[in-house]
């Protein structure tokens, strides 16, 4: 089913982003919300780091989508039927996060491609998309996404290690913020920000006093599939799930079965093989 438009389309691929307004309802957006604040293995799981400034970087992640809310937020098909439009083929879950911005502790993330990680996964296309969905409202005062307009069609710049973050070369982002336009992407819960995976963007800290969680579910086209085995995983049919699963499984405690987090400190080498990649 085609839910973008041509117009859409064609916009999502001249700026490498595209915002649709209330992707989910407040009753899903609040299941999802509420579950997750509840969610006592997500909170276990969630690792976190410095960024830099003595903030802290929060998150969990999983890698397969699972039965559960989680699951069904990834599987819906007015979300993956967006996804494939925009890759023109069959996608496949990628992963998802959790990112758990707390309000004034929530730590900033360099302006980085999501491709410029992927790509030590053995992916050798950036025809993959990841899906921002807002929580929480995220504004500029709680650190909401920053996106720099057509800065897919740069291409993969190289990421160096600075911290803990792995980031573009910075040069390359400052010669870039010249020439683009950088948009803050606020949101209302809800909203959904679909980007390309060279598209560059970094969030400042979170120093107000709302938080600022947000879930992104990240898909790769299965004619992409990596050519080696990385923490992420290769081809794995992903089941589209109606709708309506989304509040029928969120209102069903039974229904919501866990999800399998990822230790990032053991199954995430995106940082470290960027260091034995300069070594
Ligand atoms: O949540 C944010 O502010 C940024 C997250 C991000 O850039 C990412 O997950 O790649």
């Amino acid at each position: 089913m085609k839910h973008f438009n041509s117009e859409e389309i064609s916009q999502y691929e001249r700026d490498g982003f595209i915002i649709v307004r209330g992707l989910f309802s407040e009753l899903e957006i609040n299941l999802l919300g509420q579950n997750a604040r509840t969610d006592n293995t997500m909170d276990k799981s969630s690792s976190s780091m410095d960024d830099g400034e003595g903030n802290a970087v929060r998150l969990a992640l999983w890698n397969h989508p699972g039965d559960g809310i989680y699951g069904m937020i990834a599987r819906c098909r007015k979300l993956v039927d967006r996804v494939e439009q925009i890759l023109d083929d069959e996608a496949y879950h990628y992963h998802s996060k959790m990112v758990l911005k707390d309000a004034k502790v929530g730590g900033a993330w360099a302006w980085h491609q999501d491709y410029g990680y992927w790509y030590q996964n053995g992916v050798l296309f950036p025809n993959l998309c990841s899906v921002m969905i807002a929580v929480d409202r995220a504004t500029k005062e709680n650190g909401c996404m920053q996106v720099l307009k057509g800065s897919h069609k740069l291409g993969r710049i190289n990421h160096v290690l600075s911290g803990d973050q792995a980031g573009a070369d910075l040069e390359r982002v400052e010669e870039a913020k010249k020439r683009l336009e950088l948009i803050h992407a606020e949101m209302d819960p809800g909203d959904a920000l679909f980007f390309h995976s060279n598209t560059l963007h970094a969030s400042a800290a979170n120093n107000s006093e709302y938080s600022r969680w947000a879930m992104i579910c990240c898909f790769n086209a299965a004619s992409n599939d990596p050519y080696m085995e990385s923490h992420h995983p290769r081809y794995t049919k992903l089941d589209k799930v109606d709708d309506e699963q989304i509040l029928l499984v969120g209102q069903d405690q039974a229904k919501n079965s866990r999800t399998s987090f990822a230790d990032l400190k053991v199954d995430d080498k995106s940082a470290s093989s960027l260091s034995e990649e300069q070594n």
